[in-house]
Parts: structure tokens; sequence; C-alpha cells
């Protein structure tokens, strides 16, 4: 079955659902973009979707709701398919998946797996999640919110393919220049809904980026962006002016604790690309670690909150390592890192380049040391000896 066959077959289930329906966003832009599309469909027809803006599949989160929920519909965007398993263990009702991160096809048919990556494309490549929601749901979406896909898919570089060219085609405009309902270019909006839904993910940012996804700029939109970016700023000089990269023989890394507290966890990620082109070694894996926080920001479901605490890192590829890594010497950071992080109970996905997970706190170094393990089955020296 193609792509639009099980799509217009599974918008059928979605219409003549009965009961209650919940809806999972990613938080960065193209998340906002696609929650945005998803909750102006649904209440379209007639139903009062139950909202969470979630960072990551954390699985005691994803329990929690599915827990608290039960039978409801769950609608996810932008996120999920990552975690197939996860869902196929916790669901009790009806799962929808519109993602295109890697992904495997479900082994029941309560889940349906939206993700192009089962209809012979490249999530990475060939769609965003606001152009599958936009397909999707096309016939409840007001026609100028058509722009939210185009500002979706500027988190994938180059021109525009596959399901997002097409509804690029059906946009019938030339997508680099202003979008009416914004006096912007998609870039620019896709900038701002990243800082509200990423840096501001604490501090109401997601409900102001639905906000201004669905209804444009205001003042205090533009506020808020203004004062959430000069904070991040300013941690950055901060950090810049303080920091110390510790080094084994693969590795340097660095915690930057609590320093962003208020702000989301891509934060550190944002940070770690900024550095891979300053003056650090270009032969190790660049790691930076960050606190999470616990509690999960509220929209219209339940309280949640994270059981442990955990600390979020992100690894990043000096070109020395990228070229080790081209030329098949050492594995992707991606896989490298979803391997070192689920031996310390926690997760990560990623890139071969850039890649991001999550661990206990307290399990940073343990980290360091088991990457460096899978790399060279170095002899153990315990940490001490490496750090030079
Ligand atoms: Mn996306």
């Amino acid at each position: 079955m193609d792509w639009f066959d099980l799509a217009s077959k599974t918008r059928e289930i979605v219409k003549n659902w009965g009961g209650k329906v919940v809806l999972i966003f990613h938080n960065d832009a193209d998340g906002l973009a696609s929650g945005t599309l998803a909750k102006i469909s649904l209440e379209a027809m007639g139903k009062e979707p139950t909202m969470y803006c979630i960072e990551k599949m954390y699985p005691e989160i994803v329990e929690k709701i599915h827990g608290h929920h039960g039978n409801a519909l769950f609608i996810y965007a932008d996120i999920g398919s990552g975690e197939i398993e996860l869902l196929e263990r916790v669901n009790q009702g009806r799962v929808i998946i519109l993602d295109h991160h890697k992904t495997k096809p479900p082994t029941t048919e309560k889940i349906i797996n939206l993700d192009p990556e089962l209809f012979g494309m490249n999530g990475g490549e060939d769609a965003c999640g606001a152009t599958l929601t936009y397909l999707f749901f096309k016939e409840y979406i007001p026609r100028e919110h058509i722009d939210l896909a185009l500002v979706g898919m500027q988190e994938i570089p180059g021109e525009p393919r596959g399901l997002n060219e097409l509804v690029v085609k059906e946009y019938g405009k030339d997508p680099k220049k202003k979008l009416d309902r914004f006096g912007k270019i998609p870039k620019s909006v896709s900038r701002d809904l990243t800082i509200l839904g990423s840096v501001g993910y604490y501090q109401e940012g997601v409900r102001l980026g639905l906000e201004l996804a669905e209804n444009g700029y205001t003042k205090n939109i533009k506020d808020k962006i203004k004062e959430f970016e000069d904070r991040r700023k300013a941690v950055v000089r901060e950090l810049l002016y303080s920091l110390k990269l510790k080094e084994t023989k693969n590795v340097q890394w660095f915690d930057a604790g609590d320093a962003f507290k208020g702000m989301g966890t891509k934060t550190i990620g944002t940070f770690c690309s900024f550095l891979v082109h300053k003056n650090i070694a270009p032969n190790k894996i660049l790691l930076g670690f960050m606190n999470v926080e616990r509690k999960i920001p509220k929209l219209n479901g339940v309280e949640l909150e994270l059981i442990g605490n955990y600390s979020k890192v992100s690894a990043r590829a000096p070109d020395l390592v990228k070229a080790r890594i081209t030329g098949g010497e050492i594995p992707g950071l991606g896989q490298l890192l979803a391997k070192a992080c689920s031996d310390l109970g926690g997760f990560a996905d990623g890139h071969d380049f850039a890649a991001s997970g999550i661990i206990p706190r307290g399990k940073q170094e343990a980290l360091v040391l088991e990457i460096e393990r899978e790399l060279g089955g170095e002899e153990q020296k315990g940490l001490s000896g490496w750090i030079s």
C-alpha cells in the first residue's frame, strides 16, 4: 500500500473515533508546526485533543501518558517512530505516527506508522513532520496554513525533495520568499519557533510557539523570542569563558551542569555544534553534558515528571573524526552513542556526525569510558589515568 492509501484509510479511523484523542508532538520548529497542524485539524473535526509536547521519548513519560489515557487515540507528530517497541509495550488504545525518523514496522495493527521510511522514502530527505501532518489532515487545514509545512522542512538541508517537494508545488509560490501570515521567510520563522519551543521549553515557550504557528506574531511573542535568545547567548558567553575540556584518547568533553537551567536540552547541542568549529582537538569526539529538569511543561494534559535524574549528552564530530567515520575506521556517532547510553540505562539516537542521548545523572564519566571501550578495547586504566 502506498503512503497516501494508508493515510486516507487511517484518516477514516480518526474521523470516526468516538473516544478521547491525545496529541503528542516534538518541541522543535518542525514539531511545533506539526503539532499545530494536527491540533487545528482535530478541532475542525470536532475533537478536543489533550496535548503533550516532549523533547524525547522518555520511557517513563510515554508510559505515564498511555497509562493515564488508556484506550484513547494517540497521535504522534514529528516524534515517536524511533520507539516502536516502547509504544507496543505501553499502548492500550490506538496509535498513529506522523514522524520521519529512523523506524521499524509495528507488529500490531493497533499502531499505524506513517513514517515515509517504510514507504521507500528517506525520512531525513523526503519529508518533515509538518509535511506528513499537512498531507494527512489536508482537507481540514485552512489553505494558508500550508506555510507551516514550509517552516517545518527548514530542518532538512538542500532543495525540497519527495513529499516536501510535492507540498512546495502545491504552495505555488516561491518557497524562499516571505510568508504572508508571518511577514518573514520560512527559515526565520523556523528559527523563532526553535527558540520558543526549545530554548523557552520550560518557560511557556511551547504555548507561545503554538500561538505563533497558528496565528502569527504578536508583540509579546517577539519580546519573548528576544528574551529567550539573549539569555541563551549570555550563558554561552559565560561557558566559553570558563570552559575546560577534559580529554581521553578519543574523546573530549565537558559538563555544563545547570548552566542552561530553565532552557530545553537542545541548547547543549546547539552549543556543541558551535564549539566543534572552534579551536578544539580535531581528532577527538566532542561530548557536552547538561542536567535535565524533572518537570515536563504542562499544556492541557496531566502533570508529568521524570522519575530519575538525568543528564543529556550531545556528541559532535570534529573534522578528523568525521574522516575516521567516513573511512569506516570507527562507527557513526548515532550508533556509538546508542550502544553506550543503553548499556548505562539510557537511550540515544542521531546521525553519523551528530547525536544525542540521555543517561542517568552521575554516569557521565562512565559514558566516556564506555565509548573508549567501544573504540579500541583500550586496557582499562580508569578515567583518571586518561585525563590529560
Ligand atoms: Mn522533524
